[in-house]
């Protein structure tokens, strides 16, 4: 059964959102320390690794994870994460066949992007998803291709018309972290709110207390 409570304080990386392989396991490994409820190990980008450094990155961040017993999903990479062992997949609207997806990710926990109404009535009935991450809330430097932000109303109104537990991503802050969270999500999924934070353990902290 999947457990919504991990959606809380949801962590985004991949080596192309820090300063190379060094300094990204220094970040994942702060961000475990402070207690992030999940992990999504997020390769992606030109500047993205692939093949064997992904598989070699991916072993390190699985056992790392499970060291911190805080469960990890892999961003649109089904073989990974079975040959890993996640604990879960996530997809994007242009990541293939949402239905074939879910067939091949098995026992995983599968997340799906909405990003607005004709994306979520395109999986409203759709079996087997567990989770929608729904964005971009904000403009956000972390994604190329991201889709038009849809604000704090945007993301008001598809958390109350989602069926599944959902979590806010794209330009999240601590400026603005409050307004999201009041919109009802179950939480927030960040990247440079924690990559770029000069203090990872008191911005956990922070992010806690709203929850409170
Ligand atoms: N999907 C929608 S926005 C985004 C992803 C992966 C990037 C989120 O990064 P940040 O730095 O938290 O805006
Ligand atoms: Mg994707």
């Amino acid at each position: 059964m999947f457990d919504p409570s991990i959606l809380v304080n949801y962590f985004v990386l991949g080596t192309q959102d820090t300063n190379g392989e060094r300094h990204f396991f220094e970040v994942l490994e702060e961000a475990l320390q402070s207690k992030i409820s999940v992990f999504q190990y997020r390769e992606k980008g030109q500047l993205a690794l692939s093949g064997s450094e992904k598989l070699r990155v991916a072993k390190k961040v699985r056992q790392l994870t499970a060291d911190y017993h805080v469960p990890l999903i892999i961003d649109d990479d089904i073989q990974l994460a079975h040959e890993i062992d996640a604990e879960g997949v996530h997809f994007g609207q242009k990541d293939g066949d949402i239905i074939n997806n879910i067939q091949l990710a098995g026992n995983l926990a599968v997340g799906v992007s909405v990003s607005n109404d004709s994306q979520y009535k395109r999986i409203e009935n759709i079996k087997g998803i567990d989770y929608i991450g729904i964005g971009p809330v904000f403009a956000t430097v972390s994604k190329a291709d991201a889709n038009p932000e849809i604000g704090v109303e945007g993301l008001k109104y598809l958390t109350s018309k989602s069926k599944w537990p959902s979590v806010a991503i794209g330009g999240i802050s601590e400026i603005n972290l409050s307004s999201v969270l009041s919109t009802g999500v179950n939480g927030a999924a960040v990247i440079s709110m924690i990559s770029q934070s000069a203090n990872i353990s008191a911005t956990l902290k922070y992010w806690r207390s709203l929850h409170l």
